[in-house]
């Protein structure tokens, strides 16, 4: 029921004690874990804090309680946290689908949905673009074309957040055993959606009159039962979602210019002014939108920089790390080896 599956049965020793736990929630000091028959919070331990656990993670608790272990994750959603420390952020673990949530008004972007697109397909997790208050305009048709041609095959629905019988095009996502989490700006609906789809009820706020833009009213992740038997993952909106790692997965998305750029005369084209591009051709044919291009190259030099400082950072850490050990070993050599 709560996601469990042969991925994690197989990391299981039959020799350890303990039992698997779902991760439901993460505060500062304690985290609400969910297992067969149980739910339950326990104290973060500093040793279950430097697991780095998140929302979805499974985990093992032993008789005391004690979190002893993570178990490995099928997917993760990432992003470099907001901030400049070069640091990685877990957003949510173990997810079978992403609903990327937008609203039928000014707070659409291309742009962001193909960056959420991009973080789909590295979790592994199946998108769908969910087009919120269609209530509120005459039509969703210009809405959801733009929206389907973001990503081969990528599926999109339009919805009214509030109605039930709208959001009931989202049931074959929530059946027994799946993991949905919902991303998207604020006051896109995310909490709205989770509240329609759950029967619970989670604070919602209306969004700002001149611009549309949301409060920032939910401001923690947690995970939700659904009555089908699934669970969905409600996250606060987030200003900024910068890319890191995702590697091919940008190539997924932008499924059409990688096929082209396998076709240019040189492997490492830039697509500017090399003779013989596929890519540059397909712009001037009018079969490629020169804004797409663009799109792609500032998504693969934001994750290519992200990915190189945190790289150095872990490295630069590392060597860190080294050093005290080898002074501590020099103090120990020095006092004759006593501690
Ligand atoms: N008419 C209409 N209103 C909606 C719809 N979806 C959401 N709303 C309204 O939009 C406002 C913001 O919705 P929330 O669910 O709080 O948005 P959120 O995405 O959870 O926002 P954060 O928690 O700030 O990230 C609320 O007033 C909702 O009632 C919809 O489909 N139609
Ligand atoms: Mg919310």
């Amino acid at each position: 029921m709560l996601g469990w599956r042969p991925f994690f049965q197989a990391q299981l020793d039959p020799e350890e004690e303990g039992h698997p736990a779902r991760v439901l929630s993460v505060h500062r000091d304690r985290i609400v874990l969910a297992g067969e028959g149980f739910e339950d919070a326990v104290d973060l331990s500093a040793r279950a804090a430097a697991m780095g656990i998140t929302v979805g993670d499974w985990v093992l608790v032993d008789p005391d309680g004690k979190v002893t272990r993570r178990l490995d994750r099928f997917g993760a959603f990432r992003r470099r946290a907001a901030g400049a420390g070069a640091e990685v952020q877990m957003i949510a673990a173990n997810v079978d689908t992403l609903f990327i949530v937008t609203s039928a008004n000014r707070d659409f972007n291309v742009a962001r949905l193909e960056r959420y697109l991009a973080i789909a397909h590295e979790a592994g997790a199946f998108p769908i673009i969910v087009v919120t208050k269609a209530d509120t305009v005459d039509s969703t048709a210009s809405f959801e074309k733009e929206a389907a041609g973001l990503a081969p095959g990528v599926l999109v629905e339009a919805v009214n957040a509030l109605e039930p019988s709208s959001v009931a095009v989202l049931q074959p996502w929530c059946a027994a055993g799946q993991t949905i989490a919902l991303l998207g700006s604020s006051g896109v609906g995310k909490s709205t959606l989770t509240n329609t789809l759950t029967g619970e009820h989670l604070d919602t706020q209306a969004v700002r009159e001149d611009d549309q833009r949301g409060r920032h009213t939910t401001t923690s992740r947690s995970m939700h039962r659904l009555p089908q038997g699934g669970w969905l993952i409600d996250t606060p909106g987030m200003r900024e979602l910068q890319l890191v790692d995702v590697g091919e997965a940008l190539d997924d998305v932008f499924a059409e210019l990688a096929a082209l750029a396998a076709e240019c005369r040189f492997a490492d084209c830039s697509h500017t002014s090399e003779p013989g591009c596929a890519v540059t051709l397909a712009i001037e044919e009018g079969r490629l939108d020169a804004a797409r291009l663009r799109r792609y190259r500032k998504l693969q030099a934001e994750d290519r920089r992200n990915s190189e400082s945190i790289a150095e950072r872990r490295s630069r850490d590392k060597g860190f790390g080294k050093m005290v050990k080898s002074v501590m070993a020099g103090k120990r050599q020095e006092k004759g080896g006593k501690y």
